[in-house]
């Protein structure tokens, strides 16, 4: 029930319409969740209750402030029973998470990074963030392989 209403979930803009860009599928989840597939434009992601973290990456200079959905809410929310969600991206890039990953830490899906739309040259559209600064243990090669940018596909197994 929660889940059907999430999925129809869309942009309301308040001012203009949402750019159609934001209403494409940048998303898809597959394997054991309720309905799978399941697919999620940026509108969807941006309807569900949104995560702030602060940290630097490895990629990038200095702090950010990122934006996103909280991985842990978002697989509970489809029903998620998987140990393992493998993570693709659009360059086909491809890496196993533990979910305990979610469950141990507040990984998010992000959409934005210091409140500008993640874009494709810059990691986005989504990009799994770690709250690494906030962790040691995070601060590692095994975790900084599963910043997935440019993430396009979750499949739960
Ligand atoms: N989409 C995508 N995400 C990715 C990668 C990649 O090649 N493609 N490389 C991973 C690896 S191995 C690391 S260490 C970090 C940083 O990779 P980079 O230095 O190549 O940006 O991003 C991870 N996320
Ligand atoms: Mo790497």
């Amino acid at each position: 029930m929660r889940y059907a209403v999430f999925i129809i979930s869309t942009c309301f803009a308040l001012i203009g319409a949402p750019l159609a860009a934001d209403k494409q599928v940048v998303l898809q989840v597959t394997g054991q969740i309720d309905g799978s597939p399941a697919q999620f434009t940026l509108c969807d992601l941006r309807a569900m209750p949104a995560t702030m973290l602060e940290t630097s990456t490895v990629v990038t200079d200095g702090v950010h402030t990122f934006t996103g959905v909280l991985l842990r809410d978002f697989l509970d929310q489809m029903g998620a029973t998987g140990d393992v969600i493998t993570a693709t991206a659009l360059n086909d890039y491809t890496v196993d998470i533990p979910r305990s990953d979610a469950e141990n830490f507040d990984v998010i899906v992000g959409y934005s990074m210091n409140g500008m739309k993640l874009d494709r040259a810059d990691k986005g559209p989504l990009w799994i963030v770690y709250p690494r600064d906030g962790h040691q243990e995070l601060q590692d090669i095994r975790y900084d392989y599963r910043w997935v940018w440019q993430l396009s596909e979750l499949e739960v197994k």
